[in-house]
């Protein structure tokens, strides 16, 4: 059902693309330009993973598998049945990602927001393309993407992974995990306090922010603050998906060997060499 307020949020414009064409709603929904193309590239693209499990030996869901072309194909197109469709299939995801981020840009135009949320969204797909179209290129092969199925893409982390003898050592890797512990840490302190002050025992009253701030300045002798939560949060998330896209271009491109042997570099310092 719409809404009371919802009417009023309707508003026409704030288009990237085509004017008032397909600047309308169904149901709840903004459809606009780049909702056709995320409905399209998506659909295209899951019929086309359906297709190429149904080509495979396999329904077990665990075990259906859609392999990039093999290394010899370089960076050419490659037959369909040979990592082809893998390469259309990224081709439709990568399009329907970056559609559904510009649906958003759409919406926060009407709205008369900030971009925080596309630009946000933005990392995730950063992170995504560093692995199956900015890696793969620098290696100059498709081959180097992911496969997509549930075990083969584990399958596939395991093996790069050990390519480089302990992934642990990477260094833009170990930030980029520290980040993701972070925004888990922050999230859960975020979460337990707004649910601490706003859910209270039976007969008492919600608490307001200052109750929040107070509990962390008698606790840690510091308040980070409502708005400052939030902020904290986004960089935490945003730095996660970053330093995880840096930590895989880096591995192959700008780093061969083993990465417990890049920390040689602390071993051959002047001071105790
Ligand atoms: Mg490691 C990567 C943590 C051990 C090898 N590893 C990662 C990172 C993350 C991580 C930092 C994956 C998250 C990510 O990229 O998000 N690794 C991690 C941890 C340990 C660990 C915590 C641990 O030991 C406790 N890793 C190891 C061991 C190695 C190893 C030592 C294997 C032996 N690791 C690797 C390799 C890789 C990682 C190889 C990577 O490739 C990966 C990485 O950094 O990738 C960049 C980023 C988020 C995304 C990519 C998601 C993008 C989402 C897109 C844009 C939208 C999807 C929409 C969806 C389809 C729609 C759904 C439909 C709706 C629900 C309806
Ligand atoms: C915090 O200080 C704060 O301000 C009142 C919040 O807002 C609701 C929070 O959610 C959290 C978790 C904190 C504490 C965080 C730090 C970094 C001290």
């Amino acid at each position: 059902a719409l809404l009371s307020f919802e009417r009023k949020y309707r508003v026409r414009g704030g288009t990237l693309i085509g004017g008032d064409l397909f600047d309308f709603w169904v149901g709840p929904f903004y459809v606009g330009f780049f909702g056709v193309t995320t409905i399209i590239l998506s659909a295209l693209g899951t019929a086309l993973i359906i297709w190429g499990a149904a080509m495979g030996p396999t329904w077990n869901i665990w075990q259906i598998n859609i392999a990039p072309p093999d290394l010899k194909y370089g960076l050419a197109l490659a037959p369909l049945k040979e990592g082809g469709l893998w390469q259309i299939i990224t081709f439709c995801a990568t399009g329907a990602f970056i559609s559904w981020a510009l649906r958003q840009v759409e919406i926060c135009r009407k709205l008369g927001m900030n971009y925080h949320v596309p630009i946000a969204f933005g990392f995730a797909i950063f992170a995504y393309v560093s692995l199956v179209v900015i890696r793969p290129l620098l290696l100059g092969a498709w081959g180097f993407g992911f496969p997509y199925g549930i075990i083969s893409h584990l399958d596939w982390v395991s093996n790069t992974g050990y390519q480089y003898l302990h992934f642990h050592y990477n260094p833009a890797h170990m930030i980029a995990v520290s980040f993701f512990f972070a925004t888990c840490f922050a999230l859960s302190l975020h979460g337990a306090l707004v649910l601490s002050a706003t859910n209270p025992g039976k007969g008492e009253a919600v608490k307001t922010p200052e109750h929040e701030d107070t509990f962390f300045r008698d606790s840690i002798g510091y308040s980070i603050g409502t708005l400052g939560i939030h902020r904290l949060g986004l960089f935490l998330a945003v730095s996660s998906a970053f330093w995880s896209a840096v930590c895989m271009i880096i591995s192959g491109p700008f780093w061969t060997r083993g990465w417990p042997e890049w920390w040689n570099w602390w071993l051959n310092l002047p001071v105790w060499r």
